[in-house]
């Protein structure tokens, strides 16, 4: 018997019971310092260099990284906080930092050429925002971002809520990514599969949990664990799970779900975020292994890549047979009022071009294309219809918007999301409500590779 039943048992006050020792060291993230004392302030330095990291045991990688560090690190704040990132540019190109999903002013944004200038090798650049919602979000840059994000500058932004229920599980945060090296340990071309590569859209060979291969998270069994998971991969879907367990999701990509799901699988298209508890269960010392399975995000994508192991979790040899419920994690979330709603039509579309892969935004490439026109306070649907053979993952800048059903009613349970997917043939749909907050703000598919050959645009809202 466990000295936790054996406690309980007798009725005694008695320690919650814990994660075995060292949990969640195989994937502990680097923290970024915070330079500044005050309360509510959070100030830290962010730098992009090349620096040796070991993906493979033995092997050194030159990886592209914030502050040395894969992924770069993770920034803590709470709501409401103001956020000041002392970014410095090492790298041989120009670069930005994006905070995706983060509700901030355009001139953060990090968009170059619309929000701010590309900040050139040598330079740097101070973000200054507040955070206003809790959740999950990560940085990354907009410049060259498949090479870039893909080379390993991506990092998480926590935002946390201190009126959150306590007692929700012990927390990991997880940045889920992949890379290709060679044999020597050095990065993949950026270029590798030529044409085909780009209308795939690049995988890279090892999968990456907080920068580590197949990592070992310690576990009790019938002791919850909540996750926080971000897909920052350029263009791999993740679709996780754990034979013989359900998760629960309770949240996505801008905080809490309006209410929590029951899911036997998880799915996240690159950009999305996922907050979900587990409960592991099995014999004490066994091992569970949580695993990536092929989505069909398009022709080639089930048999190109088969399943594979993306993290384990190690049972310890105590249990804990007494199971605490869920606190209600329930969020009033009103649906946006769409009867009086501009209207946007888009269409995802692959151009003629005999030597390149070019895709565009309603047959036009980013490049050519001009801004969508908005106005502050106005409440927008827009339709995304794919027309290619492949899955896109539609991202918005800067604002939450509330995916809608093929009848035009908000998908149950409501959530505030900044990434949608649009599968093959098919189309997404979404309301949106621009606050006051002008501008000029992109939106692009999440698969880099899509975005860099042209699947991009801009919306400018104008008071
Ligand atoms: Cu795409």
């Amino acid at each position: 018997m466990s000295l936790w039943l054996a406690v309980a048992a007798t009725g005694c006050a008695v320690e919650p019971p814990s994660q075995p020792d060292g949990w969640d060291s195989a994937v502990a993230l680097q923290s970024a310092r915070d330079l500044d004392a005050r309360p509510g302030v959070v100030e830290v330095d962010l730098t992009a260099r090349v620096g040796d990291v070991e993906i493979v045991p033995g092997k050194k990688t030159p990886t592209w990284t914030y502050n040395g560090g894969l992924p770069g690190p993770l920034i803590r704040a709470s709501v409401g906080d103001r956020v000041i990132v002392h970014f410095r540019n090492e790298l041989s190109e120009p670069t930005t930092v994006h905070w995706h999903g983060v509700r901030l002013p355009a001139e953060m944004d990090g968009a170059p050429g619309h929000s701010q200038p590309e900040t050139p090798p040598g330079g740097g650049f101070t973000y200054d925002f507040v955070v206003p919602d809790a959740g999950l979000y990560w940085y990354h840059p907009h410049v060259n971002s498949a090479v870039q994000e893909g080379n390993g500058l991506y990092g998480p932004l926590l935002v946390e809520d201190p009126d959150e229920p306590a007692e929700l599980g012990d927390e990991l945060v997880l940045v889920l990514s992949d890379i290709s090296l060679r044999d020597d340990g050095s990065l993949e071309d950026p270029d590798a599969g030529g044409n085909l590569g780009t209308l795939f859209g690049r995988e890279g060979d090892l999968l990456l949990v907080n920068g580590r291969v197949n990592p070992v998270i310690g576990a009790r069994a019938g002791l919850r664990q909540r996750w926080r998971i971000v897909n920052a991969a350029k263009s791999r879907y993740y679709q996780l799970l754990i034979t013989d367990h359900r998760f629960t999701r309770i949240g996505g990509d801008g905080g809490f779900l309006e209410h929590p799901v029951e899911e036997d699988r998880i799915l996240l298209t690159p950009g999305e975020r996922a907050d979900v508890v587990v409960t592991p269960r099995g014999a004490p010392g066994s091992t569970l292994s949580v695993r990536w399975v092929p989505y069909d995000r398009g022709y080639g994508a089930t048999f190109a890549r088969p399943e594979v192991e993306a993290f384990r979790l190690r049972l310890a040899d105590e249990p804990v047979v007494h199971d605490e419920p869920l606190p209600e994690v329930a969020r009033t979330i009103e649906a946006l009022d769409t009867t009086a709603a501009r209207h946007v039509d888009l269409q995802l579309t692959r151009e003629e071009d005999s030597d390149d892969v070019v895709m565009g935004i309603n047959g036009v490439p980013s490049w050519k294309a001009e801004p969508l026109m908005a106005a502050v306070g106005e409440t927008a649907v827009w339709t995304v219809e794919n027309t290619m053979a492949f899955d896109h993952p539609f991202h918005l800048h800067g604002f939450f918007f509330q995916v809608l059903g093929a009848d035009g009613q908000p998908v149950r349970p409501l959530a505030w999301k900044d990434t949608v997917n649009v599968p093959v043939d098919g189309s997404a749909r979404f309301a949106v409500r621009y606050d006051n907050r002008p501008g000029m703000w992109m939106f692009h598919c999440h698969i880099l590779d899509h975005a860099e050959a042209g699947m991009m645009g801009m919306l400018h809202v104008v008071r």
